[in-house]
């Protein structure tokens, strides 16, 4: 962090501007495997969104009237900044919010991936020539940037996901308010360094610091034309349905899931253990995309859960900057009780528990660690009921079903669509017509066949169906959300002639 010095809390960004802001709230950022305090943030208000919004739509105009390469200029300095800075990025991701270390580094990465993406795609073209009816016509479809956008955006990818917001919405001329995750407001800061350091032009971009009454005040103003929102269910869904209600705004948001794994009769065992134990723990199965339900059929079920269980009895917890962890803390006290209430209500539900490691043993803490937020895998087998909460609510963590199918391929998929959620999911076989049955048919955005069902790459569409989200928040799709289209129809004869047969003759009365 380099633009203070001393112990002064961080401040906002807004109109090009460092700014206590006008609140007298500070917060802290924690590392969440000491519980130690990283820095001091100024907590914006609702006054300081509107100082943010009012820049960003002053800003607009000028913003907009540049080209989409001279906007993807400043992107590109960051991309650059991204790159050169990676190691020591990558460890603040981990500090701040526990991934272990290759998780904080390819967070960074997915970062600069997403900033490559939208601004090489600054040279592509935006739009279509579409054939008309009329051979004198030209017909186009163009795009214009929608305006200021409200972004809003989780502690999980601190570094990525707000890239995938904020560098499309850029370079498609909009102007942008952001609000990073409380978790992660150090990660927000270096962001918004990085921003100042590009010389990008004021109010474009601002940053406010701090809680959701602040995320509020974004996406509930009236400014805002499109919200970006990556996060829960239950905030996504309130904001969906508010900006729902207000004619013109657009809200894209991209929330949970509770992702499954079919390992089908044709399985390769290998393949399927591997998958499994990525997606069910891999940042500590605090991904959106993580997996909580493993549905297996019964020919293997009972091979696939030796070795699943006799894995995850073994992976590593620990610090996230060692290079030997497999797993970091949880981001924080409460939601290690969040984590504990989903496995004492799946026992409650009559979870048969394979591995219960939620209170790690003591020599599994690392020494100075004693104050972060541990926990570890818990792994239980049920039967399938669609009764079960357990099988539908979203935990967030390392906490996984194992449940065994008879029969089919469709029965599989029948079990794996019983959920709200509709985000990730992979099937595990090596039979084609099984592959593809349940790429067709399964109720998900991001769909993987022998892989695990985490870690996409941002030039693909990322985003659920039903209650995960609209589809939108990265790459092609992000532009959708950020942009309007406009019809444009041109005349090249001095005669009118309508589409559709339409006479374009006027009468009058002599007639
Ligand atoms: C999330 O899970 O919150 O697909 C985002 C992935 C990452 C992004 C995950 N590229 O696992």
């Amino acid at each position: 962090m380099s633009q203070q010095t001393g112990t002064q809390p961080h401040q906002h960004y807004i109109a090009g501007e460092w700014t206590d802001g006008s609140g007298s709230e500070t917060f802290a950022s924690e590392n969440p495997a000491t519980g130690e305090t990283l820095a001091e943030f100024q907590r914006g208000t609702a006054d300081d969104v509107d100082a943010a919004l009012e820049a960003a739509e002053s800003a607009f105009e000028e913003w907009r009237g540049l080209s989409y390469i001279d906007r993807a200029e400043y992107l590109w300095d960051i991309y650059h900044e991204l790159r050169e800075r990676h190691e020591e990025l990558g460890e603040i991701v981990s500090q701040e919010c526990g991934k272990e270390i290759s998780e904080g580094k390819a967070d960074v990465t997915e970062a600069w991936h997403m900033v490559e993406w939208a601004a090489g795609n600054a040279r592509h073209p935006h739009g279509d020539v579409v054939p008309s009816e009329v051979a004198n016509k030209d017909a186009y479809m163009r795009r214009k940037p929608r305006g200021v956008i409200g972004c809003v955006t989780p502690w999980n990818f601190p570094v990525a996901i707000p890239f995938w917001h904020m560098a499309i919405a850029l370079v498609e001329g909009n102007t942008v308010v952001w609000k990073p995750a409380e978790q992660t407001p150090w990660c927000g800061q270096i962001i918004a360094e990085m921003f100042e350091d590009s010389g990008i032009p004021e109010g474009v971009f601002n940053m406010i610091q701090g809680y959701g009454d602040a995320g509020a005040a974004i996406t509930d103003d009236e400014r805002v034309d499109t919200v970006l929102f990556t996060g829960s269910a239950e905030v996504g869904q309130e904001i969906a349905s508010k900006v729902g209600g207000e004619p013109g705004k657009l809200a894209a948001c991209e929330m949970g899931g509770k992702n499954g794994i079919i390992v089908t009769e044709e399985a390769d065992l290998d393949i399927a253990v591997h998958s499994a134990i990525m997606s069910s723990f891999k940042t500590t199965g605090q991904r959106c995309v993580s997996s909580e339900r493993l549905i297996v059929h019964e020919d293997l079920y009972d091979e696939f859960k030796e070795r699943f269980v006799e894995i995850a009895e073994d992976v590593a917890v620990g610090d996230p900057l060692e290079e030997s962890t497999f797993m970091g803390p949880a981001i924080e006290a409460e939601h290690v009780e969040k984590i504990e209430k989903h496995n004492e209500l799946a026992r409650k539900e009559g979870a048969d528990v394979l591995v219960d490691r939620f209170e790690l043993e003591d020599g599994e803490i690392p020494d100075g660690h004693e104050d972060g937020h541990w926990v570890g895998p818990f792994v239980y087998e049920i039967e399938y009921d669609t009764d079960l909460r357990c099988l539908k609510e979203e935990c967030f963590g390392p906490h996984v079903a194992l449940l065994e199918y008879s029969g089919d391929i469709e029965d599989a998929v029948e079990i794996h669509n019983d959920t709200p959620y509709g985000l990730a999911g992979a099937i595990v076989s090596e039979d084609y017509r099984q592959i593809n049955y349940f790429r067709d048919r399964a109720e998900i955005g991001l769909a993987y066949a022998n892989l695990p069902c985490i870690g996409a790459e941002v030039q693909l569409p990322f985003g659920g169906v039903k209650k995960s989200g609209n589809g939108y928040p990265s790459a092609r799709e992000a532009i959708e959300a950020v942009t309007e289209r406009t019809a444009w129809t041109m005349n090249n004869s001095k005669d009118i002639e309508m589409a559709q047969g339409l006479s374009a003759d006027i009468l009058t009365r002599e007639d």
